[in-house]
């Protein structure tokens, strides 16, 4: 390394101290903690994100958000030139990087971790990082310390692309990364323009004119609204009113957003009884979560949830439906492949009814563990993946291969059968595949989705919802003295340590007629969660009761001194 670079290093990271007695993780989505201890971390990470562009030779991003946690939290993660999250096998480095106790250590890590990768890291080669952050107050000083990491990276360069969803974030870094334009506008035209493809393509016969084309969406006060409220100005068919913007004073992710909604399943703040029966949505903080809701009585604080399984589900029975117009002739060409090979991907969090409903239209479902980058890696796996968590995070992914299948196909229905159905069907699987974010989940990209299916089927939310009944549910949190005292396999759904805790949750379950229980440590949260099903309500709560006790007689602050 050259003397200029190490003594950049040094100075740079001299100015911000790490903070003491907290061991900080990558977790499930980045670093996340409370926004006042994560400035070195998240120099840090602008270190780390300029030597992964230097590796790669291509844009990376990094973004500035705590998604779904309260206001005071925030956190850092990176985007890598896909447009899909970092690289599982960068995680160990990142989180020594971000634990080192001094520039010393610090240094020798990067130098170390240079030789291993062979970074090129002579100064000669440039990286450059979009950066993006969500509307917490505390964002902007993190992306300057953001700013001094790339900076102490000689040849490397930060575009600061201020406030977006981190879908966005993700969106353009892919762009960037084939060449295409990455901002803000071209990414509101890509998806209002296949919206209106999908409307424009809805057969005549669909009753659609006689469904409600007004959807209410609750933004979490969070930077999803405030996009939203661009967004809606250039579709037509379709009414947006959008509440909790983050203009009115309301604090982000408190008593709204989707994890609220999808967790407590209550109406969230600014929703009531003038709401009753009328399709309402619900975005997380950085608006890469999605859920729906309807009010059903009056005077009640429940809801009625349409979560990230049931959209699953409805993209699921778009897509097979047509693909199966598109295949309806033309099997006997060899060369014909368009019996695309579509999969589902789900979590351990997913409720029991929805997997068998999906198994029931004959889909292969695989399970990983909880978190974005393990559902995306199977997904890419398909022509088609599609993969949703619970909580309404998800999307559809297509091959490469199968696209450029698909445009050929297109273009050569357009010559022997334009307008048939089978073109209609290949062109509504192309716009889906240009609305729908292919680099994560996107809350935008999703409601949109959403909203021209449903029109397309002339279904109202009532009817999407009675696709199947879920499985009552419960989920809980127990602060614990340590949460990595818990591991886990088998997708999460069985606990290895603490020894005896998986026999007391089987107990436990046993109790319960269709009883399913699982605990695992958090990723973004300091917390042990506990998932609880069963045939009733009240044996789902007690379930997930009696288990939470269990957590907390093993590894609560009790437990030390039993
Ligand atoms: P943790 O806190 O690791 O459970 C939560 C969600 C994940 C994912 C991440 C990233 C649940 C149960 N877990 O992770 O699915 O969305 O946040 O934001 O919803
Ligand atoms: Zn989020």
């Amino acid at each position: 390394m050259k003397e200029e670079q190490r003594s950049l290093l040094l100075q740079s990271s001299s100015l911000f101290s790490p903070p003491q007695g907290v061991k900080l993780s990558y977790g499930t989505a980045g670093f996340r903690a409370d926004a006042s201890i994560l400035r070195s971390t998240v120099h840090r990470v602008g270190m780390l994100a300029a030597l992964r562009s230097l590796k790669t030779q291509s844009v990376v991003g990094l973004m500035i958000t705590a998604s779904h946690n309260k206001v005071t939290d925030n956190g850092v993660k990176i985007v890598d030139p896909s447009g899909g999250m970092l690289s599982q096998e960068w995680e160990p480095f990142a989180d020594q990087l971000a634990n080192a106790q001094t520039p010393e250590a610090l240094l020798s890590l990067i130098t170390e971790f240079v030789e291993k990768e062979r970074i090129p890291f002579d100064g000669l080669q440039s990286a450059e990082i979009l950066l993006g952050r969500d509307t917490r107050p505390s964002g902007e000083s993190l992306l300057e310390a953001a700013k001094q990491g790339i900076s102490s990276i000689l040849g490397a360069i930060a575009l600061d692309l201020g406030i977006l969803t981190t879908p966005q974030l993700h969106w353009m870094v892919r762009a960037r990364n084939k060449g295409k334009p990455a901002t803000e506008p071209a990414y509101f035209e890509q998806i209002s323009s296949s919206f209106r493809c999908l409307v424009d393509l809805i057969p005549n016969e669909t009753e659609s004119n006689k469904m409600d084309n007004t959807v209410v969406v609750d933004g979490a006060d969070g930077v999803g609204g405030e996009k939203l409220e661009v967004l809606k100005n250039m579709l037509t068919g379709l009414v947006i009113e959008v509440r909790n913007t983050g203009k009115g004073g309301g604090l982000l992710n408190d008593g709204v957003g989707a994890d609220y909604v999808q967790k407590e399943k209550v109406v969230p703040r600014g929703f009531g009884s003038n709401d009753v029966g009328i399709r309402c949505a619900s975005f997380d903080g950085d608006a890469d979560r999605l859920v729906y809701f309807t009010v059903p009585t009056n005077g009640s604080s429940k809801i009625d949830l349409v979560d990230g399984d049931k959209i699953l589900s409805l993209f699921a029975v778009f897509i097979k439906e047509q693909l199966s117009i598109l295949t309806k002739e033309g099997n006997e060409n060899p060369n014909n492949n368009s019996q695309a090979r579509l999969g589902v991907v789900q979590t351990a969090y997913a409720n029991g009814a929805s997997t068998d409903y999906l198994k029931q239209l004959g889909l292969k479902v695989i399970f990983t563990p909880t978190g974005v980058k393990h559902l995306h890696e199977k997904a890419a796996q398909f022509d088609i993946g599609i993969y949703f968590e619970a909580n309404g995070h998800g999307t559809i992914l297509f091959s490469e291969s199968w696209l450029s299948w698909l445009e050929a196909r297109n273009n050569e229905l357009s010559l022997v059968s334009e307008g048939s159905e089978q073109q209609k069907a290949a062109l509504r699987l192309l716009s889906v595949s240009k609305l729908i974010n292919q680099a994560v989940g996107d809350a935008l990209s999703c409601l949109l989705l959403v909203e021209a299916i449903l029109q397309h089927k002339g279904w109202s939310i009532q009817k999407w919802n009675e696709l199947y009944q879920d499985l009552p549910s419960r989920q809980l949190k127990v602060k614990v003295v340590d949460r990595t005292a818990v591991t886990t396999t088998n997708a999460e759904t069985i606990a290895v340590s603490p020894p005896g805790i998986q026999e007391a949750i089987d107990a436990e379950t046993a109790k319960r007629l269709k009883g399913r229980c699982f605990i695992r440590p958090s990723g973004t949260e300091d917390v042990i969660r506990v998932y609880a099903e069963a045939s009733t309500q009240e044996a789902a709560d007690s379930l997930a009761d009696s288990v939470a006790k269990i957590v907390d007689r093993f590894l609560g602050f009790g437990s030390s001194k039993q």
